[in-house]
């Protein structure tokens, strides 16, 4: 506690002195890595062993089992983290914004005492990086296969897997591209396993001759849900492609013409990048798969079950990539006689259904998209295999990292340094609950503006552009089957959400809520429009 103040006066006083003293920060993030997607959650997906990397990790750190995103999506939540402020503070509340580079940022702040700063992966927040020393970064979403790379310099294409690549070019810096004598910050973000799920091909064969346990509410039918739950277009039955997500003869030849007859650049475009090479061992896979789904010619909830498998098996691979990279960066540390004075964090940029309620994708407040995984190892600190049940939020993040290396947290920050439970602590001011805004509509998925509040039982939602509105008690009704709004028994516990959530509305300054321009079509949705052809 005390070399921790005097690090702190020390660096404030004169920021130059920054020392090796102070803690390294490898942060390892992933894209749409749901927390039941890793094993030591001891979510429904642990029996199929997807992460023994990252379980290990947890071994030696501290895992946050109520981690939140303010805004399930996946610039927003980048934006959140660098900033230590909501979405509607920091400029960028759907994909589609540009964040403002010219803003307080974490990684500018760990710049200016001494600290190395490198980012490597996916950025997505489209304007260039700025405060890192080093910076390689997929443009927009990156592709799976020899993706481009940006640099300060511009665009060079390597040939791989991006999950290999992003975790060659973290290990090449920590090696050989550092001031060794100064401390740092390494941002490693890995594309998968973002939606289009596809794997190495050293991965192909994982779970193939097994199958993957379904989810409890894979046909839910969300009759207790407010309506934007049956209107979405998130459904792996009605939405998810035969042959852009789940490579359904996709043969050398194919030519991007997507299923619905329409030519889609980008929606192919991942396909369009592998090598010849990489093609054929990718369709000697594939091939024989796709001639027995023909011949069993499935249909309805048997299809919905064969479709799920491949989702979950491919997700699940690019989960195993993720997972080989933290393992390499662990061992890195350890050769490089890092790893006392690291800290090394896991984390992604939201949750996600991995057919969850018959869906995929995220953007929801329900648990699924809403958690985040989060696990902290720092030694000396944390207690190895220990647990915080805690509220904590991607909001926390920049402030923990300014503590632990011993910056004053700047005062328009929202979220609350996580040091205090890194050490153990139950400070008695912590958050009793959480405020969570998204934005992203009308677009891809069809998820319609909400905002909401949960405390350690109670979540309320509201679709304000409808004023519709759901209450569950997860204690009771952990997967959120029953919206209780209606409930008499829980007026008393509904208003003082209602009253909550206005609280924190005001405390974070939101005042987007209903000022936004509407939706111009908002009336009129889109249902089956967009439906796939499930033919065979
Ligand atoms: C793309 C995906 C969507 C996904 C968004 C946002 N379609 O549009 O499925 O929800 O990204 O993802 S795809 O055709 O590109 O696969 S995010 O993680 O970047 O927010
Ligand atoms: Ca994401």
């Amino acid at each position: 506690m005390r070399s921790h103040t005097l690090a702190l006066l020390l660096a404030t006083c004169f920021p130059l002195l920054a020392s090796a003293k102070q803690p390294n920060i490898v942060f390892i993030f992933s894209d749409d890595h749901a927390p039941h997607a890793i094993g030591a959650y001891d979510g429904w997906l642990k029996s199929a062993n997807p992460t023994p990397n990252i379980d290990k990790l947890a071994s030696q750190g501290m895992l946050f089992r109520n981690s939140f995103c303010t805004n399930s999506i996946c610039g927003p939540s980048r934006a959140v983290i660098i900033t230590g402020k909501h979405s509607h503070k920091n400029g960028f509340m759907n994909n589609g914004n540009n964040f403002d580079g010219s803003q307080q940022t974490f990684p500018k702040l760990l710049q200016k005492i001494g600290y190395q700063t490198a980012m490597f992966g996916k950025w997505h927040l489209k304007s260039q990086p700025q405060g890192f020393d080093k910076w390689m970064v997929l443009p927009g979403q990156g592709l799976y296969y020899n993706p481009d790379l940006l640099t300060k310099d511009g665009k060079t294409q390597i040939e791989g897997h991006c999950t290999d690549i992003v975790t060659n070019l973290a290990v090449d810096w920590l090696k050989k591209g550092r001031d060794q004598e100064k401390p740092f910050l390494l941002m490693c973000q890995h594309k998968a396993p973002h939606r289009n799920w596809m794997p190495a091909l050293r991965h192909l064969h994982l779970w193939a001759d097994e199958d993957i346990p379904e989810p409890a509410t894979l046909f839910d039918d969300w009759k207790d849900n407010a309506s934007p739950a049956r209107w979405q277009e998130l459904e792996i039955d009605g939405h998810m492609d035969l042959t852009f997500d789940l490579f359904y003869n996709l043969t050398p030849q194919f030519k991007g013409l997507s299923r619905q007859g329409k030519f889609d650049k980008s929606a192919w475009r991942n396909m369009f990048r592998m090598t010849p090479t990489q093609l054929t061992a990718w369709r000697a896979h594939y091939a024989p798969l796709d001639a027995a789904l023909k011949k069993a010619n499935l249909k309805g909830k048997d299809l919905v079950r064969w479709k799920y498998q491949r989702y979950a098996k491919n997700y699940l691979r690019c989960v195993r990539g993720v997972d080989e990279s933290v393992g390499t960066l662990m061992r890195t540390l350890q050769e490089m006689g890092l790893n006392d004075n690291t800290i090394v964090v896991y984390s992604s940029d939201q949750g996600f259904y991995v057919g969850d309620h018959g869906w995929f994708d995220k953007r929801w407040m329900y648990e699924e998209s809403l958690l985040m995984p989060l696990i902290i190892k720092w030694p000396g600190v944390t207690k190895p295999g220990s647990t915080n049940t805690q509220l904590v939020q991607n909001l926390d993040y920049a402030e923990t990292f300014l503590e632990a290396a011993g910056v004053a947290i700047p005062k328009d920050m929202q979220g609350q340094s996580l040091v205090p439970l890194l050490k153990g602590g139950k400070p008695k001011e912590w958050r009793d609950s959480i405020y969570y805004h998204y934005y992203e509509y009308p677009s891809v998925h069809q998820v319609p503006r909400h905002n909401g509040v949960r405390t350690d039982r109670y979540k309320l939602i509201h679709f304000y552009e409808f004023d519709e509105w759901e209450f569950y008690d997860l204690q009771e009704d952990p997967d959120e089957l029953q919206n209780l709004y209606q409930d008499e028994k829980y007026t008393s516990q509904i208003s003082e959400l209602k009253n909550r959530l206005e609280g924190l509305r005001k405390k974070y300054e939101d005042d987007t809520v209903g000022s936004l321009k509407p939706a111009p079509w908002r009336k009129k949705h889109r249902t089956k429009q967009f439906r796939v052809l499930n033919d065979l």
